[in-house]
């Protein structure tokens, strides 16, 4: 790279800062016909969760409504949607996946 002593020649500052990309929650919602075990082992198998804190976000699920399963970048949190609700239709659930913006 060019500088003022080596030839008088002074490169611009690069434009290149670059924003952190956007997260996004992803958050799993309520419905009356997905069992409970299903939704605990969707947290492990998806979200990386242990057993007992897949069981207390299911629960908070249940009874609120909705809970965050994790906080992904956006490709990531849409693929995880992705599989989760592929492999729930697969097996005949109506379980919902969505993301929020932070
Ligand atoms: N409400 C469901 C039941 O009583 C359990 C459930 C929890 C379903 C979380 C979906 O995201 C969910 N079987």
């Amino acid at each position: 790279m060019s500088n003022k002593h080596e030839n008088s020649t002074v490169m611009e500052r690069q434009e290149q800062r670059l924003k952190p990309p956007s997260m996004y929650k992803v958050v799993l919602l309520n419905d009356d016909y997905t069992p409970m075990d299903f939704v605990v082992n969707v947290l492990q198998e998806f979200f990386n969760k242990n057993r007992e804190a897949a069981m207390q976000i299911m629960l908070k699920v249940h009874l609120d409504g909705k809970g965050i399963c994790g906080i992904f970048p956006k490709d990531i949190a849409a693929t995880k949607i992705d599989l989760v609700m592929t492999y729930a239709k697969q097996e005949g659930h109506p379980l919902q996946c969505v993301m929020e913006e932070i």
